[in-house]
């Protein structure tokens, strides 16, 4: 009989662990400590016991009637205060927040900007808000240059702009301080386009070392160590001429395709070749809107699109994947 009050009283815990609302606990009191509750089912038996046990078994069987009755007052007062606290349950444990991560864009910046520094470059940053001197007129884009149409560039009221590139913090800084000048820019731009490879905000690191002496070979120089210390020292490198209002001579960067080594393939478009940045050596023209001398020094500049490194770097065939804020994405690179 000793052993059916310790049954009883472990079942009896454990329904009462279940006991979420405070209308449980009555029906549990009948059910354990009623008329034909339980207990009483139980100490009913005691008659076929000897007189020598009864008192025993009596100090017992109270002792858990005491036990479940104080067990249901307990509890009883725990559901009350709960469901006063508004409906809030105090008693659970809290959530514990999302951690959150730095942006795969931030942290490739990141990591250009770390070798760019171990070259001697310093980092300056300008207004996204650019007038149009300093996003075209000083770059030497003339006034009917297809860069300067409706179709790319956002535009407030007349003359005031969303820069489309970060060249104008590059003229600010000519404009500013002394020669020489060793800066990168990175930071968003705006053009108005939008598809797979396009997205109407994108970020962009441009570079610019203006000093007496500075040649294409340093051009050259720089970005081979650049290229070498972000893809690899085995990554073939070729310098195509090209053309951009600012630069003269200028000319296009390409590496080996990273995703087919070279063999061609859907991502280079079967030429074995990647486009990824533009330079040139600084068009004189453009040292005469900032108060240089054109004939003292010499300088270069680049310019490349932090997304495209991104998705090149990581295998990313979508743009617009870096915008959609998509956790199961962002979390991959956190
Ligand atoms: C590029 C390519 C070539 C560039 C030029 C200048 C400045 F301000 F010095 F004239 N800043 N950035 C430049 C040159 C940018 O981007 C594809």
């Amino acid at each position: 009989m000793e052993k059916q009050l310790e049954a009883l009283k472990q079942s009896f815990c454990e329904e009462l662990g279940q006991a979420h609302r405070a209308e449980d606990i009555e029906p549990m009191r009948v059910k354990y400590l009623g008329r034909k509750g339980a207990l009483t089912s139980i100490l009913r038996q005691m008659g076929t016991l000897g007189p020598e046990e009864r008192p025993r078994f009596g100090a017992l069987s109270n002792k858990l009637k005491n036990f479940i009755e104080q067990a249901l007052a307990d509890r009883l007062d725990e559901l009350k205060r709960v469901s006063t606290a508004g409906g809030v349950d105090v008693t659970l444990p809290g959530r514990t927040p999302r951690r959150g991560g730095i942006h795969i864009i931030n942290s490739v910046i990141s990591e250009l900007e770390d070798i760019f520094m171990s070259l001697g470059f310093t980092i300056a940053s300008g207004p996204e808000v650019e007038d149009d001197y300093h996003n075209f007129e000083a770059l030497n884009i003339p006034e009917h240059h297809p860069a300067r149409d409706m179709q790319d560039t956002f535009y407030f009221d007349k003359g005031i702009l969303l820069r489309t590139h970060t060249s104008p913090v590059q003229i600010r800084v000519m404009e500013k301080t002394g020669l020489p000048v060793r800066i990168i820019a990175p930071g968003k731009v705006y053009r108005c386009d939008s598809d797979v490879s396009h997205t109407p905000m994108f970020h962009q690191i441009e570079g610019l070392w203006v000093e007496e002496g500075i040649t294409l070979a340093h051009l050259k120089g720089v970005l081979y160590e650049f290229i070498h210390r972000l893809f690899g020292t085995d990554v073939p490198l070729r310098f195509r001429p090209s053309f951009f209002p600012f630069t003269e001579p200028s000319a296009e960067v390409d590496i080996g395709c990273i995703m087919c080594k070279g063999k061609g393939c859907r991502v280079c478009g079967n030429s074995g070749w990647l486009e990824i940045l533009g330079s040139g050596m600084v068009d004189p023209n453009v040292y005469k809107y900032v108060d240089i001398d054109p004939e003292s020094v010499t300088g270069f500049a680049f310019g490349l699109g932090i997304e495209r490194i991104a998705m090149l770097k990581y295998g990313i065939d979508d743009i617009r994947l870096f915008y959609e804020n998509d956790l199961r994405f962002l979390s991959q690179f956190a």
